[in-house]
């Protein structure tokens, strides 16, 4: 550290030359990403409120009302108004929080295990690390989907939590929550849902009249729902979201604070001090967007991932690794050959995907920054890549 402070014109000028090797999202070339540009309405009130602690409610009642009130709403839209929740920094604590309350309402489980797809986000093998967990992994069928069989053949006496995906990372798919929770039902295992990225697409597909199985709370053994504004919600980066159907779980497993300068609170957080910030922000975009707003950028989501899907089918050497649900494109080769050398070289002509090479597959992402002209100038590089790699 230097010993003098320097001008704040002088460290604009400096932070604006170091991060010149960011990418921004409107260049069009992160087509990999499950996040996005925040709404500008997020970045302003965000950047007002940015001192809100919710680690100490006790102090800020009024934004602590305001994430009860956005809960609400989102109970409402993940069908029961009347759940309970709180925001994280994303996913992964959100999954992590999941993990810990299903493991610690079962004492008498002493090798405790969790039964989830291989195709679950790896928060849960940080969780299982982090938590003394042992993860049991449900194998696909050729089509993705979960192998319901090989899932009920994992669940033991050591199970204390199911989790199921809506909106896998890879491909965007919605694990059979009805039937496993049908599979489960009766017996005390925690029912998980991470739809992290699905939980602010799937409502709005469901009114824009797409066939959307049921995967929330709508599910009557779904106890605890991921769902991350920092996705889908166009929120504030980060900001996730864990929701809980039974409040009382949360009394039973959270840590007593009693010294806060605001008063007593019940932590079930993984971090202590929690941006208020990021949760009055969500609200606003809630107001703004209602869920019309939600259901039009939704909308032109699946118009250009309904476009993309086309350009694929028309490459020869390439293939759709299934038809999309929601927004997300999985691009395989049709011989079966490793798609590594196809990513490197769309890597190396600006375009950063997600490469998964479990399921051999690029993914593409078409979130709202994603627009049309992109894909046009993708497709057409994929097509060259896949011509001169003589797939
Ligand atoms: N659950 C699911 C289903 C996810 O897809 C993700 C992240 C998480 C949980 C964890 O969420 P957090 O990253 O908020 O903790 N999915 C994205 C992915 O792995 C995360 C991401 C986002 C990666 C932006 C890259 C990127 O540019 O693809």
């Amino acid at each position: 550290m230097q010993k003098e402070g320097i001008e704040k014109q002088k460290i604009l000028e400096l932070l604006e030359k170091k991060l010149k090797k960011d990418l921004s999202y409107d260049s069009g070339s992160i087509l990999g990403s499950m996040c996005s540009e925040p709404l500008n309405i997020a970045k302003e009130i965000h950047n007002k409120y940015i001192s809100k602690n919710l680690g100490d409610p006790g102090l800020f009642l009024g934004t602590a009302e305001l994430e009860d009130e956005v809960i609400r709403e989102i109970g409402e839209l993940f069908g029961n108004s009347s759940i309970y929740g709180t925001f994280t920094t994303g996913g992964s604590e959100a999954n992590l929080i999941a993990m810990r309350i299903a493991r610690n309402l079962r004492p008498h489980i002493k090798k405790p295990e969790v039964v989830l797809p291989c195709s679950a986000h790896i928060s849960f093998d940080k969780a299982a690390d982090l938590l003394n967990i042992k993860l049991k992994k449900v194998n696909l069928l050729n089509n993705f989907q979960l192998d319901l069989n090989h899932l009920e053949s994992l669940v033991n006496d050591n199970t204390c939590a199911v989790v199921g995906v809506a909106g896998t990372t890879s491909l965007g798919l919605i694990d059979p929550i009805e039937e496993i929770g049908k599979l489960i039902g009766g017996r005390d295992i925690f029912f998980h849902v991470d739809a992290a990225f699905g939980g602010f697409v799937l409502p709005f597909l469901k009114e824009l009249g797409y066939p959307i199985p049921a995967w929330d709370f709508s599910v009557k053994s779904v106890d605890s729902i991921t769902a991350d504004p920092h996705k889908m919600g166009l929120g504030i980066i980060p900001s996730g979201g864990y929701f809980i159907r039974d409040a009382s779980i949360l009394k039973k497993t959270g840590f007593e604070i009693p010294y806060l300068a605001g008063g007593n609170f019940q932590h079930f957080h993984i971090v202590g001090t929690r941006p208020g910030s990021p949760i009055i922000a969500f609200w606003a975009i809630l107001k703004l967007l209602g869920i019309n707003g939600f259901k039009e950028i939704v909308k032109k989501c699946m118009e250009n991932t309904k476009f993309l899907a086309q350009r694929i089918s028309e490459i020869d050497g390439v293939k759709l690794a299934v038809d999309p649900v929601m927004n997300v494109v999985g691009i395989t080769t049709e011989s079966g050959k490793s798609i590594c050398e196809v990513e490197k070289s769309l890597r190396d002509s600006k375009w950063m995907l997600g490469k998964f090479l479990d399921f051999n597959l690029v993914r593409v992402v078409i979130m709202p920054h994603v627009k049309r002209e992109h894909l046009i100038e993708f497709s057409s590089d994929l097509e060259k890549i896949v011509k001169k790699l003589k797939l």
